[in-house]
């Protein structure tokens, strides 16, 4: 595609040495970031919500409906099948991103939450009983235990939660002490908190698992924009992201699932483009993935999506991470000169944000103040209310970044987040 070429030959002048990456170049990619807001030049700090989408994606999609849309696996057009061609190309590039082995293990869904209700119902329903048990821990987002709640009441299984430390580190012992019941039919748990940062040690917590025969699924939502992920390394069985946290576009989202499980597995949904055959008797379900995409899809969501991946791939994950690892530092160090500022989430492994609260200062008067300096955070509880209870706090406010925040961006924040003491002081 046009647009894919293009990013390919502006490609070799996103390279310098590891870490060090062409930073105004790739801020170019974001016609968004251009603008300003009161006045003031836009910092967008607010990239674990919703990342913003480079110049590519945003064409790919353009182009899919200018130049070839058409419902896909339907026509024998010629539309159809291009757009059946660009869709199905997404999916080798999100099995090639995530390592899978196979492209019938990359379901397309419409978020992380739709893919993890997915397994919930799906793999739930046939395997949980009642007196069986799920473990999921502490920092989950809401999308991470409602489902599992929801199935526990339906089948009288009963939810277990693996406890963290302040510092914002799960507990491990607990979590074996949990494994060891006899009963987990399941384990849920988030690679990268959005509440508090913290990474957890996934192939550690699926090696512990597994040891026990313990199936398990990772909620990738926030780690597949910061971290190369590779599902056969991990072992997971399952995999969930959405695209509109890597530069994708919202309303499309992955689950990766590996093949035999799926295969066992009913279909989550019935409609159109799942089956192999319809009589009112009885239907025979299609083949992976399709047995598991019901209905006409987000074609040029995950279109988009495909070429999210592309331009991530060109300026390369391991750079993106090192890039990504300083900023952090270097913003968690200025932000601790703030007198009266407390960081939540301290974890030894972090990645991508910093959640804070200010002595006497509600979080949300902390975001109204830093948006009228041009700084858009996240106030609030992140939809990880039980991370909120732990520290027993209402809220938090939330600073968290992508590849193309800058230093300067972090000394904005900070100058900001000083006017707001100021204000609050006078
Ligand atoms: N977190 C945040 O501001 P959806 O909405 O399905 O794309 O993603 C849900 C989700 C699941 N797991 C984790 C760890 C997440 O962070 C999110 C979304 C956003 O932190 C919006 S609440």
């Amino acid at each position: 595609m046009n647009d894919m070429s293009a990013l390919h030959s502006r490609t070799p002048a996103i390279s310098p040495p590891l870490g060090e990456l062409d930073i105004a170049r790739i801020r170019a990619d974001f016609p968004i970031l251009r603008q300003q807001v009161h006045g003031k030049p836009l910092v967008y700090l607010d990239n674990a919500a919703s990342v913003q989408k480079p110049k590519a994606v945003i064409d790919a999609i353009s182009e899919c409906y200018t130049g070839y849309y058409a419902n896909i696996h339907r026509g024998v057009h010629l539309l159809s099948e291009r757009s059946t061609a660009a869709y199905e190309g997404a999916r080798e590039k999100v099995r090639a991103f995530l390592n899978a082995a196979s492209v019938q293990e990359i379901i397309f869904t419409r978020s992380t939450t739709e893919s993890i209700n997915l397994v919930a119902s799906s793999f739930g329903g046939r395997v949980v009983k009642a007196g069986d048990e799920i473990v999921i821990t502490g920092m989950e987002h809401h999308s991470n235990i409602v489902p599992w709640q929801l199935l526990c009441e339906r089948t009288g299984a009963a939810l277990k939660v693996v406890p963290f430390t302040d510092a914002g580190e799960l507990m491990l012992e607990e979590y074996e002490r949990l494994l060891d019941s006899g009963r987990v039919k399941l384990v849920a748990f988030v690679h990268l908190s959005n509440a508090l940062g913290t990474l957890n040690p996934a192939k550690q917590m699926i090696g512990l698992a597994h040891a026990r025969g313990i199936p398990v699924l990772v909620d990738g939502a926030q780690s597949v924009p910061h971290l190369a992920v590779d599902v056969q390394e991990l072992d997971c069985e399952f995999y969930a992201f959405s695209a509109h946290k890597i530069y994708g576009p919202s309303g499309a989202g992955v689950l990766y699932g590996k093949k035999a499980l799926l295969e066992a597995m009913p279909p989550y949904q019935g409609g159109g483009d799942m089956i192999s055959l319809v009589t009112f008797e009885k239907t025979e379900y299609a083949e992976l993935p399709n047995k598991f995409e019901a209905g006409t899809p987000n074609i040029a969501g995950v279109i988009g999506l495909g070429a999210a991946l592309d331009w991530l791939n060109a300026i390369g994950l391991d750079r993106v991470a090192a890039y990504e690892h300083a900023l952090l530092e270097y913003a968690t160090a200025r932000v601790n000169e703030i007198p009266g500022l407390k960081i939540m989430g301290t974890a030894h492994n972090k990645a991508a944000l910093i959640a804070f609260t200010l002595q006497g200062i509600h979080p949300h008067d902390i975001g109204t103040i830093l948006d009228r300096e041009g700084v858009a955070v996240r106030a609030g509880h992140h939809c990880a209310q039980p991370v909120m209870q732990h520290y027993g706090v209402p809220a938090t406010a939330r600073a968290s970044f992508a590849v193309y925040n800058t230093r300067d961006e972090v000394d904005v924040l900070v100058a900001a987040l000083w006017k707001v003491k100021e204000m609050f002081e006078l």
